[in-house]
């Protein structure tokens, strides 16, 4: 079989030996990392000048191969065109948007760079899967310097609709890049809809998923991301029985948990659903002290300038709220700025009667499928789930919200507090039978037997 060969903007940190992972990346690709394999991405050093030095490390007979960001690129490639102007516009956020040919122009470079470093390290017969809106370009850098592999690419965030896609001034290069690949993979079918419609519009020959573009194929495929659902139950199980969950158990007073956790990102919904808390609070006062919600909120990305302003508009809420509704024995909010450790957070899970997992548009949502995955199958909690979540597109068995929709929302917590054991027991079946069947392993399968087909020249 050929050597596989993952590019991504980050390599999983393996040095810290922190026993299994439980969520992310390293375990979506887990089942496709066979020893042998090569990961390559940037280490998350930076340093003065740019630099073509690679270093590798190997664990568990998978070579991890890295280089270092110079400080400018960071700030231009990576905070700047990656996360001010990719991520917001793919998530259609457009007022969210920065956009300057500085930024641009790093993120070319970069792409080249990583391009360069991979000459280095690749064969013939290796399949390359490259990883995400940080890394459009490499392949379109790796076929101008020659190179033929088989190479794929797999969006973890939204394709916008077109309308949105344009409103880059690099759209039509961007595209160009993604045609570069073989096979380009979407979290779900409106994702993938969305991107052959920008080709379509530019008179690029498709059909059914696939685009004819230089005399090459570029196959469309939906491969959604999945978690490891025995791995999680297992970590959620051990979590739970511990004393950091028992501690939160006894705060409780017998009050159900609802609980969110998210990097603190504006794309997952915070203010609405904060909102929407206060909402329930003030519209259901009867079941006020039945309830405590606990947001865990991971700091993500605090240089970029929107963050700041959220996470000043959150604390804002986060007091209105306790302000409030407070009582000398209760506090109905509890909002923490800070991540919680991977184990804690499945048990934290567990103990929760409802999980509320709200963005304004995600790609797939990991936390959603943890969820359930975390879940007593005997006594289950209640998802409540964004509609515009690429995981509700796998999850029609959870309440299904509108993360826009405050009254929505605020209903949507009350009907959980009051579903029975029998409709959470049997939503919670069919959500488990969904994400087993659409797990990490069937993820990275699926994508990697697409890139495949074709390789060795039959393609
Ligand atoms: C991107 C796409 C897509 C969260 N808080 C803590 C913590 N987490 C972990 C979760 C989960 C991961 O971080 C977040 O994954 P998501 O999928 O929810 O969201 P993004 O980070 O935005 O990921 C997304 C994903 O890529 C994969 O394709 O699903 O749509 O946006 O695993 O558990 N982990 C710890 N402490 C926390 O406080 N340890």
């Amino acid at each position: 079989m050929a050597r596989l060969v993952i590019v991504s903007n980050r390599v999983p940190d393996v040095s810290e030996g922190s026993g299994p992972r439980a969520g992310g990346l390293a375990v979506g690709l887990a089942d496709a990392l066979l020893p042998g394999s090569l990961w390559f991405g940037w280490s998350g050093a930076r340093v003065a000048e740019r630099s073509d030095k690679i270093r590798s490390l190997v664990s568990e007979g998978v070579t991890y191969a890295t280089i270092d960001l110079a400080e400018d690129d960071y700030h231009a490639y990576y905070l700047g065109f990656s996360n001010a102007t990719l991520w917001p516009l793919f998530h259609m956020m457009p007022s969210l948007v920065n956009f300057d040919r500085a930024g641009y122009a790093a993120y070319r470079d970069v792409n080249e760079q990583f391009a360069n470093a991979l000459l280095k390290l690749i064969q013939p017969d290796d399949l390359i899967w490259i990883h995400d809106y940080q890394l459009l370009g490499v392949a379109a850098a790796l076929r101008r310097f020659g190179v033929r592999n088989r190479i794929g690419f797999f969006l973890h965030i939204p394709f916008p609709a077109p309308a949105m896609f344009d409103l880059l001034p690099p759209a039509e290069e961007l595209l160009q890049g993604l045609l570069a690949h073989d096979v380009v993979g979407f979290q779900t079918g409106q994702d993938l809809g969305h991107f052959l419609s920008a080709l379509r519009q530019r008179d690029i020959f498709v059909q059914g998923h696939d685009a004819r573009h230089d005399g090459r194929l570029v196959r469309g495929v939906v491969t959604p991301i999945g978690v490891n659902a025995e791995l999680l139950n297992r970590l959620a199980v051990r979590a739970a029985r511990r004393v950091e969950a028992r501690r939160v158990v006894d705060s409780l007073s017998g009050r159900a948990l609802m609980i969110s956790a998210d990097r603190l990102d504006y794309t997952k919904g915070l203010p609405a659903r904060f909102d929407a808390y206060g909402r329930f609070l003030s519209c259901f006062p009867a079941q006020r002290r039945r309830i405590s919600f606990l947001q865990v909120a991971a700091p993500s990305r605090e240089e970029v300038e929107k963050y700041k302003a959220l996470r000043d508009e959150l604390d804002y809420k986060a007091g209105a709220i306790n302000g409030e509704y407070s009582d000398f024995d209760w506090v109905p909010l509890r909002y923490m700025t800070r991540a919680a450790g991977r184990g804690l957070l499945a048990g934290l899970f567990r103990i929760s009667r409802i999980g509320l997992v709200t963005p304004l548009r995600d790609g797939m949502n990991l936390v959603a499928m943890e969820y359930i995955a975390a879940q007593d199958e005997a006594d289950p909690g209640v998802l409540i789930l964004s509609c515009f979540a690429g995981a509700a597109a796998l999850l029609p068995e959870a309440l299904l919200v509108n993360p826009y929709d405050v009254d929505e929302m605020a209903e949507a917590i009350n009907a959980a507090l009051l579903m029975t054991k029998e409709e959470r027991q049997e939503r919670h079946a069919a959500l488990l039978a969904q994400i087993r069947t659409h797990d990490a392993a069937a993820y990275s399968r699926s994508f990697v037997s697409v890139l495949a087909q074709g390789a060795c020249g039959s393609g």
